[in-house]
C-alpha cells in the first residue's frame, strides 16, 4: 500500500504557507541534475567531525540527491550523509594535486597509501570526476590569506568569541582554526559568515574576547603584540562581507534533516528565527526536539525537495489519519 503526501492539502489544513523557494541557497533548493553517485564508489572527503581532515571514503548507500559516506577502514558508527553536490567531497587524486594531506584507510601507515592500488586490491571504482559539484575559482582576490588571523565564534561554545587563525583555503571558503586549541573546533565558512570578524571587533564592541589557553589573564592580552609574537597579520577589515539576515519567516513549511538520525528528512516548520539561524520544529513532534540551525545549512530544502529527488519523506506523527495522506 504506497501513501502519497499532500503538501499543498496539509499546508491549507495546517493554514501555513512553505517558506518561498526563492530564500533557499542554491544548494538548498532543486538540483539541476541527477545523484551520479553510486554504491561502492570511492573517493576524498572532509571529516565532518574533524573538518582539516581529508578521509579515504566509500558511498554506503544512495538515496535521492543524498549518500551515506564510510571511512575505509572505520566503524560504520562513523558513515555521515552528504548531499551529492557537496563541496566537502572529492575525486580520487584530488588531495596530492591541491597538496592536502590524505588520511590513509585504517590499517595503512602513512605514506603507505596508494590510491592505484588500493582500488586494485579492493576491486573498486573511483567515483568518476564529473559527478563532482566545479567550482570557478574566483577573479578578483578575496584579501584573505592562509596564516591571517581573526575573531571567531566557538560553534562548538556559540557564546565564545576567540583568537583564531585560517588554516586553509578552497574555492571561496576559510577554514577557521582556533589558536592552541586543537583541530576539533574548526569549521569552514565564508567571507559573508557572521561567525567571523576582523580583529579589534570585540574591543570596538565591548565583547568578552577568548584569548588563547596560554594567556591565562585576557587583560595580558594585546592583539599587536600577538601579531608580532606570532609573525602573523590580522585579516583586513575590508575582506570580511557579513552577509545580510536572512529571509525566512515563522510559521511557514519546509523539509529539514533530523540532525538526531542524519539518514531521514521530515516535514517540518520554522519556529522562530534570528538574523543568520531558524529554529526547527518537526510537525507532530513536541518542542522539545526542536533546534536551532544556521540558515544557509545544506540540511534545509524547500517545500516538495524530497519528492522532486527521489527521497523519502517522514510525515508528521499521526499524519497517516490525517488529510493529506491518501492510502491507494
Ligand atoms: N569548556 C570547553 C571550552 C573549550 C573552548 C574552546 N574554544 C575556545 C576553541 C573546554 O574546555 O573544553
Amino acid at each position: 500500500k504506497k501513501t502519497v503526501w499532500n503538501w499543498v492539502a496539509y499546508m491549507e489544513e495546517e493554514r501555513m504557507p512553505a517558506a518561498h523557494v526563492k530564500l533557499f541557497k542554491e544548494y538548498q533548493s532543486f538540483p539541476q541534475s541527477r545523484n551520479g553517485f553510486k554504491v561502492g564508489m570511492k573517493l576524498e572527503g572532509l571529516d565532518p567531525a574533524h573538518p582539516s581532515l581529508f578521509c579515504v571514503l566509500t558511498i554506503a548507500e544512495v538515496q535521492g540527491y543524498r549518500m551515506r559516506l564510510h571511512f575505509d577502514g572505520y566503524s560504520e558508527y562513523y558513515d555521515f550523509w552528504v548531499n551529492a553536490d557537496s563541496p566537502d567531497i572529492h575525486p580520487v587524486g584530488w588531495c596530492e594535486k591541491t597538496g592536502h594531506k590524505l588520511l590513509s584507510p585504517k590499517g595503512y601507515k602513512e605514506g603507505e597509501f596508494n590510491w592505484a592500488l588500493y582500488l586494485k586490491n579492493c576491486k573498486a571504482q573511483a567515483a568518476p570526476k564529473n559527478l563532482f559539484k566545479t567550482f570557478s575559482t574566483p577573479v578578483t582576490p578575496s584579501g584573505f590569506r592562509v596564516g591571517m588571523k581573526l575573531e571567531a565564534v566557538d560553534k562548538k561554545n556559540p557564546s565564545l568569541m576567540c583568537v583564531a587563525t585560517i588554516t586553509d583555503m578552497l574555492d571561496n571558503r576559510l577554514l577557521i582554526h582556533f589558536d592552541n586549541w586543537n583541530e576539533n573546533y574548526d569549521y569552514w565558512c565564508d567571507a559573508s559568515s557572521p561567525y567571523i570578524r576582523p580583529v579589534g571587533y570585540c574591543q570596538e564592541t565591548g565583547t568578552l574576547l577568548t584569548t588563547p589557553p596560554e594567556y591565562k589573564d585576557s587583560k595580558s592580552f594585546s592583539w599587536e603584540k600577538y601579531l608580532e609574537e606570532t609573525s602573523s597579520q590580522a585579516a583586513p577589515a575590508r575582506a570580511f562581507k557579513l552577509r545580510p539576515a536572512h529571509g525566512f519567516q515563522v510559521n511557514t513549511k519546509l523539509e529539514a534533516v533530523d540532525k538526531r538520525n542524519p539518514m531521514l528528512i521530515r516535514v517540518a516548520t520554522i519556529a522562530e528565527k534570528d538574523d543568520h539561524r531558524i529554529k526547527i520544529h518537526f510537525d507532530g513532534w513536541d518542542h522539545s526536539y526542536d533546534f536551532w540551525v544556521d540558515a544557509d545549512s545544506p540540511d534545509l530544502h524547500p517545500v516538495g525537495w524530497c519528492a522532486k529527488t527521489g527521497h523519502a519523506l517522514q510525515l508528521p506523527l499521526g499524519a497517516a489519519d490525517m488529510m493529506g495522506v491518501a492510502g491507494q
